[in-house]
């Protein structure tokens, strides 16, 4: 790929004066509107990763953007040392979208899923009446719940937890998709268990769908063991798989429900922890909280761009976008094809390398023909538009992902 003067510019500021924590694809971004982003060159890309699924409303809607626009002039932080007239109604929105007795409200996906295991941790405590300090919490192999020194520390990827030890005690690990393995572990040692923390479908792990039915089975085993089921829906939630929640397919009701990314459509860092009283109750005043958790702005952006999901039939969109989408990638005969799988607009290709070429190159020339997506794991390749995609915007996307791996089937 041949860069211009300006993205090397760009680059080379980010190579000098940031931490080098990602190794991102040689794209400089200046401006986005619906599923499309732009570079500083002026260069159009269909953007396949929506910021990992925060993003499903697409890049700066009008609406989104106006509420952010109007509250910013008004009031921004208050802090929770008081109300304010952003929150309460902001709260209840939240309970009559998605039907669980309150919210606790929390800024980045990580400090939901830390809320959710403070939460579960007090609740075993307090309700279950697990002896202090004895609370477990069970994780799944090939998890991605977020980079705290408490969340790695459930992590089964030596990349997200090599040298932050030492690591917090508490969890254990079983395969994912394997309910047996979690009723193995629930006969055993059920008095201490306080949870089970689960992606209704593994996002960082490759796109890993479960079999049908595996959330109900385990769903059901927490139940039998008074274990709480705690669904962390920061990338499968807010009308990405096909529903309102991933969870939904299976007609299922969590206990814990952990939500980020989409839930402010990618404007601000937004994320809420949803339960009943008998749960979220457990943590008194003065016993969890942040600066900037459920400040009004994010109260109005969040509100707009859930607003906006509804409004739009994002949910259906992504369910039929998706089985189009599915259906059309199974037509590419390529040798670089393995496996195409996904629910909803959350979709993965396992690539097969081929002509020396793997994942890594097929990205790079999909970006060379204005398509961005990136791999996770090597070999599979993330797709996972903007849920504002149309039908045409779709077919024109397949077209540069076909083109993208038939050049490099030739030497
Ligand atoms: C990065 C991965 C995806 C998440 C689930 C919690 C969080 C995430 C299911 C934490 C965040 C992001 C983090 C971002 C890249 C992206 C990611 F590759 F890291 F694993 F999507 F798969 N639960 N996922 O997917 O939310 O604190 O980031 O707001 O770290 O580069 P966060």
């Amino acid at each position: 790929m041949e860069f211009s003067a300006a993205t090397k510019q760009h680059i080379g500021l980010e190579e000098r004066y940031g931490a080098h924590n990602y190794h991102p694809l040689p794209v400089v971004l200046s401006s986005g509107k619906g599923c499309f982003v732009w570079d500083v060159d002026g260069k159009r890309y269909f953007d396949f990763l929506s910021a990992y699924s925060a993003v499903n409303q697409g890049h700066c809607h009008p609406k989104i953007v106006a509420a952010l626009k109007e509250q910013a002039e008004k009031l921004c932080l208050t802090s929770r040392a008081f109300h304010n007239d952003a929150l309460g109604p902001y709260e209840k929105f939240i309970h009559d979208y998605f039907g669980y007795d309150k919210v606790l409200p929390m800024n980045s996906g990580a400090e939901a899923v830390e809320t959710a295991l403070k939460l579960t941790r007090k609740w075993g405590y307090r309700r279950k009446g697990i002896p202090e300090n004895e609370a477990v919490i069970i994780a799944c192999e090939g998890n991605f719940h977020g980079r705290t020194i408490s969340i790695v520390s459930l992590s089964t990827d030596p990349g997200a937890r090599a040298d932050y030890g030492p690591y917090t005690p508490g969890f254990e690990i079983i395969p994912y998709n394997d309910p047996k393995a979690l009723a193995s572990l629930l006969e055993k040692r059920a008095a201490t268990i306080a949870g089970f923390l689960v992606e209704p479908i593994q996002g960082e792990a490759g796109v890993n769908v479960p079999d049908d039915g595996y959330l109900k089975s385990c769903y059901d085993l927490c139940k039998k063991y008074n274990v709480l089921f705690i669904a962390d829906e920061v990338q499968t939630g807010i009308a990405r798989t096909g529903r309102k929640l991933c969870c939904d397919h299976e007609e299922i009701r969590p206990d814990i429900v952990i939500l980020g990314k989409a839930i402010s459509g990618g404007v601000l860092p937004v994320s809420a922890v949803l339960a009943d009283d008998e749960i979220i109750l457990t943590i008194r005043p003065g016993q969890h909280g942040s600066t900037f958790g459920g400040f009004p702005l994010a109260c109005k952006v969040a509100t707009a761009a859930l607003e906006v999901v509804e409004e739009e039939k994002l949910a259906e969109k992504a369910d039929s976008l998706g089985t189009f989408f599915r259906k059309e990638m199974q037509k590419i005969e390529s040798p670089f094809i393995r496996e195409i799988r996904g629910k909803g607009l959350l979709n993965a290709v396992v690539i097969e390398p081929y002509n020396g070429k793997q994942a890594w190159d097929v990205c790079l020339k999909m970006a060379e023909n204005g398509l961005l997506a990136k791999p996770t794991h090597d070999h599979i390749i993330r797709f996972a538009p903007p849920l504002v995609i149309t039908e045409e915007e779709l077919k024109e996307a397949i077209d540069i992902i076909h083109r993208s791996v038939k050049s490099l089937e030739v030497l």
